[in-house]
């Protein structure tokens, strides 16, 4: 069978973000089991759809829809192909969550749920042999006017992939500077996270179950990337990176002894490193940045989010990280169910407390299929979007789209207004990594993107950093709600 997957875009985010991950490995699974698979990204192929289709002529097209912003390219894709008559399936995270309202269109034939490897397999086998797909897991789809969904497929065990083709797309187009690198690259070491948050996708997508990828197969390609490519640095795209400290000794050991030299960092949960020596190994094996969820100061929202870490264990953590002179980023988010001003100076002392650190605070946004969505919809306090065009408006965690808390939107905004300020001026991460300074780093880095990305994207991205400045700089209309928080560098 011959397949196109197709990566689609979103604005405001002009240049290449990610390579496909996802999408690379089903392909590269399927291409080895004698299918020919194809990886189309829309962040960087400027060939116009209709005239690729044309040419290629394939039998499906496989859509990736991560989140809600991804559908309005998803749809225009996915007629080009209807009018084609090209079978139709999308998958990924959100595509898992609402199914139905995705089926609504018709210009889907096929919603893929959860992992989609084994069940593109399927599908392609099944295509070869005239077969239908009812049989297949993981599928829904509309039969007769009624809305279908196949049993569930139990997690694949991922030593059985092989490694992703990255001559699939040019992994060179998603390259970006970043702590300590030039050329870094998102990889993937694992999927899913052991923890249960009650606003996360993780516990109904990944059963709340972490699986590795076997270290050598992903050190055989980071090396053939650094040797072919010329990649000089891993953001790990996990959820979660590691779940144990043995998997980090097995993961650093297996860098050590191959000799690999390059920078990486990842996301960690709070509790995995309980040992400073961990950390050094890290370093030692490359690791300079980490990425570890807070979310909040309060144990009142830490219960609403079952988030439960001692604040002391949050601490301590933060300080073995920059003691090993490894930066790390502590999410937070406000606007959470039940939120009040006293939950949220709470979450500003924390946030200020922590050792070298740049906080991103996120405004929360329910995703459904999550305890909290459901909740909220039950309660009657969230009326999700009615349909597919509801959905791809709607913008994510970004913007302040839905305020569940007891506190004024303005109050929310101040807080995330500070610490962006605060990450962008006054913070010493950059120093624990021998970086430059924020502002310095950014001005660096797009005068750079103009060789690589063009002076049009330089001339739109500047626009979108501008707005964002403005924005951030607003804290300053704040007077009131800088002392209520105490937000102050
Ligand atoms: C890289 C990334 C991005 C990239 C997009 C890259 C891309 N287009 O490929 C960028 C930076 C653009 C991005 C943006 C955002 N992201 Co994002 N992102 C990720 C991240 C870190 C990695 C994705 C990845 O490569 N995973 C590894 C691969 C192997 O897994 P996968 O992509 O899920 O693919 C598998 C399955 O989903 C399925 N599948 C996927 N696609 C398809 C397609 C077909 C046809 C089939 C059959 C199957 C299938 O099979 C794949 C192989 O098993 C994930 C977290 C994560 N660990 O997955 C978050 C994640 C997907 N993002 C998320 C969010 C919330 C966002 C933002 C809203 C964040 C923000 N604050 O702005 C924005 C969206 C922009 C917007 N305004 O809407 C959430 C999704 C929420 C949800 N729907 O449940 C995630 C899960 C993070 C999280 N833990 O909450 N993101
Ligand atoms: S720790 Fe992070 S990835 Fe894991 S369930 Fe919680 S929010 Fe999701």
């Amino acid at each position: 069978m011959k397949v196109i997957f197709f990566n689609p875009t979103i604005k405001p985010f002009f240049k290449p973000m990610t390579g496909p991950l996802g999408l690379l490995s089903i392909a590269s699974y399927l291409n080895s089991n004698g299918h020919d698979a194809q990886v189309f990204d829309r962040y960087y192929r400027k060939e116009k759809v209709s005239d690729y289709l044309d040419r290629e002529k394939p039998d499906m097209i496989g859509v990736s829809v991560i989140t809600n912003r991804f559908m309005i390219d998803a749809l225009y894709i996915s007629k080009l192909a209807k009018q084609r008559n090209i079978t139709v399936i999308w998958g990924g995270p959100m595509a898992t969550q609402i199914p139905e309202v995705i089926l609504e269109d018709e210009n889907v034939d096929y919603v893929s749920l959860g992992e989609g490897e084994i069940t593109w397999l399927e599908i392609a086998d099944a295509f070869d042999r005239n077969e239908p797909f009812s049989d297949i897991c993981s599928l829904a789809y509309i039969e007769n006017g009624q809305f279908v969904k196949t049993p569930e497929r139990p997690f694949a065990d991922l030593s059985q992939f092989p490694p992703l083709d990255w001559s699939l797309v040019d992994p060179t187009k998603y390259f970006q500077p970043y702590y300590g690198c030039n050329n870094m690259l998102y990889l993937y070491a694992s999927k899913g996270c052991v923890g249960n948050c009650t606003f996360c996708y993780n516990a109904q997508f990944h059963h709340s179950k972490h699986r590795s990828r076997s270290y050598q197969q992903l050190a055989d390609e980071i090396s053939l990337l650094m040797d072919k490519y010329g990649m000089d640095g891993i953001n790990f795209a996990d959820d979660l990176m590691f779940c144990n400290s043995k998997q980090i000794e097995e993961f650093c050991n297996c860098l050590l002894d191959r000799d690999i030299h390059i920078v990486w960092g990842g996301n960690l949960r709070v509790g995995i490193v309980k040992d400073q020596a961990v950390f050094e190994l890290m370093y030692k094996a490359g690791c300079r940045w980490l990425l570890i969820g807070v979310e909040t100061g309060s144990k009142h929202i830490q219960s609403v989010i079952s988030k439960r870490i001692p604040f002391e264990l949050i601490e301590r953590t933060f300080k073995m990280s920059s003691d090993a002179h490894i930066i790390s980023i502590a999410p937070f988010m406000v606007g959470l169910p039940g939120e009040t001003e006293d939950d949220l100076r709470d979450t500003v002392a924390v946030a200020k407390r922590l050792c070298s650190t740049i906080c991103a605070f996120n405004y929360f946004t329910p995703i459904p299929g999550t305890v909290v969505y459901d909740k909220l919809v039950e309660e009657g306090k969230y009326t999700p979007p009615k349909d597919l065009k509801g959905y791809s408006k709607m913008f994510f965690a970004e913007h302040l789209i839905y305020n569940s808390s007891e506190v004024p939107n303005k109050d929310l905004k101040a807080i995330y207004r500070f610490f962006q300020f605060r990450a962008l001026t006054f913070n010493d991460s950059f120093n624990v990594a021998g970086e430059k300074r924020m502002f310095k780093k950014i001005f660096v880095n797009a005068i750079k993107s103009i060789t690589k990305h063009g002076f049009l994207n330089f001339i739109q991205s500047g626009f979108f950093g501008f707005l964002t400045l403005a924005d951030t700089f607003l804290v300053f209309l704040h007077p009131k709600l800088r002392k209520k928080y105490g937000l102050y560098l």
